[in-house]
């Protein structure tokens, strides 16, 4: 084997660089797999995958940018906005997603970030599932001084937001809020307490290198995010990045390796996408490190696999949810 490429993958470095990450990703196929597999055992029951459902709380309209996401009110989709949704609605949804097998419950708003009197509507849905005995998540958009504190005392364990991208590359994508605001975010949630959910998107016709420097801007934060979603895009008709090349799912499988070799304790989460995958690439994301899905058929505004459709791929690959 190559000497530098070993030197790479043996050691641990305190930072990672995005040259380390690129060799990892550079290496063969079936190498990069082994390496994962080895750290994923070290650390989490290889045949134990975490549900978490989603639930769009507050739909379309957003004031953003964002290039991939239908719920930016300027791009022209066919999503309908819809205004919050009440708690009972999502009260019923979460003690259905429970009945399921999920165990986290994530709540998605199209915000730019949270007015304050959005945070007491979204404080008690936090506390309302919570008491049914699930995790609680939510993604919100950039939060203000004082807002991570009041969602962590009303019960929320996981805040999402991500990186989405490289930091190069980024402004491809959105212009309305930079990398820092995101970087900022995550510092007010790591601050009040709360586990960070922090991942990223690919498929957007980034580079190979773009993808490592994103696995490397997560890797590095101090701590890393407990949770790392790899969505990989769906394309939405109507919004910028329709149409772009799609990325090989081989490639996709190797993000997910190289996030699991470089953030080993993190739940790695196999996200958007998945509706576009077989069954035989979904297995390989597994075996890449990824131990968390997103349960339900639909996710914040497409579609998702059937539940039962990956109860029969569990039930096939010999896996137990968590
Ligand atoms: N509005 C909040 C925000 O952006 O911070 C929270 C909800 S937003 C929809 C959450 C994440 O969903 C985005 O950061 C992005 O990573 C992901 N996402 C949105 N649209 C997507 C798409 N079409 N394909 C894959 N991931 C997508
Ligand atoms: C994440 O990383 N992916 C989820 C969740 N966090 C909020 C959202 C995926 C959204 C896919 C497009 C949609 O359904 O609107
Ligand atoms: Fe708005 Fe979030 Fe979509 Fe960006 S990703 S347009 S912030 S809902």
């Amino acid at each position: 084997m190559n000497q530098s490429v070993s030197d790479v993958i043996s050691i641990k470095p305190s930072a990672w660089t995005v040259a380390q990450i690129e060799a990892l990703l550079d290496l063969p196929f079936g190498d990069l797999i082994h390496r994962a597999q080895l750290i994923h055992r070290q650390y989490h029951d290889a045949n134990a995958v975490q549900l978490s459902t989603l639930i769009s709380v507050k739909t379309g309209g957003c004031p953003e940018d964002c290039g991939y996401c239908p719920q930016a009110a300027r791009y022209h989709t066919s999503l309908e906005d819809q205004e919050m949704l009440s708690l009972t609605e999502v009260i019923d949804t979460a003690r259905a997603a429970k009945a399921q097998g999920a165990s986290r419950f994530c709540m998605g708003a199209a915000w730019r970030g949270p007015k304050q009197r959005d945070i007491g509507k979204i404080s008690e849905m936090i506390s309302s599932v919570k008491a049914l005995g699930l995790e609680t998540c939510a993604t919100l958009g950039m939060l203000k001084q004082g807002q991570a504190e009041q969602l962590r005392q009303a019960g929320l364990d996981y805040y999402n937001h991500n990186l989405d991208t490289a930091p190069e590359f980024y402004g491809e994508v959105i212009t309305t809020r930079d990398y820092q605001d995101r970087l900022d975010t995550l510092e007010q949630v790591r601050a009040a307490g709360m586990n960070v959910c922090c991942g990223g998107i690919v498929g957007m016709g980034e580079s190979r290198q773009a993808r490592a420097g994103l696995i490397a801007q997560l890797a590095n934060l101090k701590p890393y995010p407990e949770s790392v979603p790899i969505n990989n895009l769906v394309q939405v008709a109507g919004t910028p990045l329709h149409g772009t090349e799609a990325l090989d799912h081989f490639e996709f499988v190797r993000t997910i390796a190289a996030a699991r070799i470089t953030m080993p304790k993190a739940m790695v989460r196999l996200s958007a996408g998945r509706q576009e995958m077989s069954e035989a690439v979904q297995a390989l994301c597994f075996l890449a490190g990824a131990n968390s899905i997103f349960y339900g058929e639909k996710l914040l505004t497409t579609g998702n696999p059937e539940s039962q459709r990956d109860d029969n791929l569990f039930k096939k690959l010999g896996i137990r949810s968590i």
